[in-house]
């Protein structure tokens, strides 16, 4: 990819290589990037919602970029906004003391690299008969904040190491968890500021290699599955905007979120009608449930702390997806202004997925079957030991599906022999892999046939035995409407069904109600720290399944701009204070959902994926099944 030949013909592109160099230019020349300060990150600043709607194909339109720098030498942080057309800075803001933008892609290795040079690192791997550094896996966890730091750690951007021991160069490392000993690291300096030293636990005896050259005997007996699209896909993509059956949507990709997607839209029968303004999976914690000293601080904001869009994979054809593919690439740019393209960095395809609809009359014979295809959107980051995948489906029934799926390799402790974990599952022996939870957050900015949106609830809920219901037999959907922030923190509920109704109350349908998306819940956990927890404080969002927030676009991340070292209440929980208005208004819609993960032995070496997420489904938005009009199967084809 050539990443000057990139072009932006949209204002939601997402920043091309070329103008993240301008900006990275600009930033030099200003006198801004000296040889002590890194660059955090540089995205766009996306222009409000108006600016998009009047937006007219080919006129000029406005380019910014924020950038997030720190200054390791001043221990400052600062926020710069540059614009792209003038290829200047036009505002530079230092952050209050105490912010610690999320940790750099550079800062992972250049801090295991000070640790392994670091003499006390090496006098306490000699104590624990560990000789060779190089093989000593070093992973800088984010540090939180407990309320427990010894004062000296005061204002000093941290890492807490967790190091685990290969056996040769490519052994599976998380196989040897080297237990008694975290690494505190001061990554201003990148020096190794003190080892935290716990009861020596031996190492696990096995090893948990995972690639081909591990793995004695294959199974024999597979043969190919070929997905054949001879006329090509049915999807168009010009620029950034994907057009498949009656779906428009943009793609776009932050170093934060990853993937993003902005103005999704159905048409129908000629009228192209919004649904959704922006949709991303906005922030993820992954809190650990072993009270140990040196485990209590182990969860991980992966977006907020570190940023998928760094970590993103360069998709392979024929492995992470299957059939006819377009890929997106987009440039990542590192903390020292380097630009580099990941190719195929977001991964676009067609999937057959059973059938649509079916009804077959018994009297007369007639039979009609059709199938579902669906458009699949989805990038997968790896975040040291665990992969995930974000995979956003749209369906030729007007739904939206988000689907996650956790794999990669659990992070573990080892257990002395005979030893068992109350907070933990023993996968292989003497190796732990501890009680968490991932929780993730999707930041939606539903525009259901227009900006001004409403939430109702609705619960499916029993009528007592009585005159109304002498037979006992009643239920009703109670449709209970937000009317302000307070009463939209709402939990999910399997006893009554709950499901939420984003609705548009200046449009009818036909029947004479508001037209409406559902969403409608899928794998949920409620949140198992305690309520006055440090870590329940910092991520005061897993408190609620359901917020509903006024739309405001410099509300983007569920735990606030800066979770990384952020003692407590940013984010949600603070903005939702004022407990604002959100009926018949422009909203923001946070769903959060979990997956608990108890882990099995058949999670290890590398865990099956597990899947969760939620669907979006018109509820009243269409007069009648949309997908009447999806024609048959071709029979010699597919159809027996
Ligand atoms: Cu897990």
């Amino acid at each position: 990819m050539d990443i000057r030949n990139m072009t932006t013909t949209h204002p939601l592109d997402p920043l091309n290589g070329a103008e993240l160099e301008d900006t990275v230019r600009a930033l030099k020349s200003s006198g801004y990037l000296g040889a002590d300060v890194r660059i955090v990150s540089v995205n766009l600043i996306e222009p409000g919602k108006q600016a998009i709607s009047a937006y007219q194909p080919g006129h000029p339109f406005e380019r910014k970029a924020l950038a997030v720098l720190l200054d390791r030498r001043h221990r400052a942080s600062f926020e710069a906004v540059v614009d792209l057309a003038g290829k200047s800075v036009i505002s530079i803001v230092r952050l209050p003391d105490g912010v610690q933008p999320s940790i750099m892609l550079d800062e992972f290795i250049e801090c295991e690299q000070a640790v392994r040079r670091s003499p006390v690192f090496q006098d306490a791997l000699r104590k624990r008969g560990v000789l060779d550094a190089d093989l000593v896996m070093v992973e800088p966890w984010s540090a939180g904040q407990y309320g427990t730091e010894p004062p000296e750690y005061s204002g000093i951007r941290r890492a807490r190491a967790l190091c685990f021991v290969r056996s040769e160069a490519r052994d599976n490392g998380y196989a040897r968890p080297l237990d008694s000993m975290v690494v505190v690291v001061d990554l201003y300096s990148m020096e190794v500021i003190r080892i935290e030293d716990y009861d020596i636990a031996p190492l696990p005896p096995e090893p948990g290699n995972w690639t081909r050259e591990y793995i004695p005997a294959m199974r024999n007996d597979l043969k190919p599955i070929d997905i054949l699209q001879r006329d090509g896909p049915s999807f168009t993509v010009e620029g950034n905007l994907v057009s498949w059956q009656k779906w428009k949507f943009r793609v776009g990709f932050t170093s934060r979120e990853g993937l993003v997607l902005h103005t999704i839209a159905y048409d129908d029968d000629g009228v192209e009608r919004p649904i959704l303004h922006r949709a991303s999976i906005c922030e993820m914690v992954v809190p650990y449930g072993d009270p140990a000293e040196q485990y209590y601080r182990k969860n991980a904001f992966d977006i907020g702390e570190y940023g998928l869009g760094m970590l993103a994979n360069s998709l392979t054809l024929g492995c992470d997806c299957l059939g006819l593919i377009y890929y997106f690439d987009f440039p990542l740019l590192d903390s020292r202004g380097e630009v580099t393209p990941l190719k195929n960095a977001v991964c676009l395809h067609e999937e057959d997925f059973g059938i649509l609809w079916k009804h077959t009359d018994w009297r007369t014979g007639q039979s009609e079957v059709r199938r579902s295809r669906r458009l699949a959107v989805s990038f997968i980051a790896t975040v040291g030991n665990y992969e995930y995948g974000f995979y956003w489906y749209f369906y030729q029934d007007g739904s939206i599906q988000c689907e996650i799926k956790l794999t990669g390799i659990m992070n573990t402790t080892a257990l002395p022999p005979g030893g068992k974990s109350a907070y933990g599952v023993e996968v292989a022996p003497q190796l732990n892999a501890p009680f968490h939870q991932h929780i993730f957050a999707a930041r939606l900015v539903p525009t259901v046939d227009g900006p001004e949106n409403s939430v109702y609830e609705v619960n499916s809920v029993s009528v007592p035995t009585g005159p109304n219901n002498p037979h006992g037999n009643a239920f009703l959907a109670e449709e209970t409407l937000f009317a302000s922030e307070r009463n939209a923190q709402r939990m999910v509920n399997s006893a009554s069904a709950r499901f939420w109704r984003v609705v548009n109350s200046r449009r009818k349908n036909r029947l004479g109600r508001p037209v409406g998306y559902r969403l409608v819940p899928g794998e949920n956990c409620p949140p198992l720290v305690q309520r006055d927890s440090p870590i329940m404080r910092r991520a005061g969002f897993t408190a609620n399944n359901l917020w509903v927030t006024p739309y405001h676009p410099r509300e983007r991340f569920a735990a606030g701009d800066y979770p990384n070292q952020h003692p407590e209440g940013d984010g949600l929980p603070c903005w939702t204070k004022a407990n604002r208005k959100i009926d018949d208004t422009e909203i923001t819609l946070w769903y959060v959902f979990g997956h608990n993960h108890v882990p099995r032995p058949e999670d290890w070496p590398v865990m099956p994926v597990a899947m969760l997420g939620f669907h979006f489904r018109p509820d009243g938005f269409f007069d009648r099944n949309p997908a009447m009009d999806v024609p048959p199967p071709v029979s010699n084809t597919c159809c027996h």
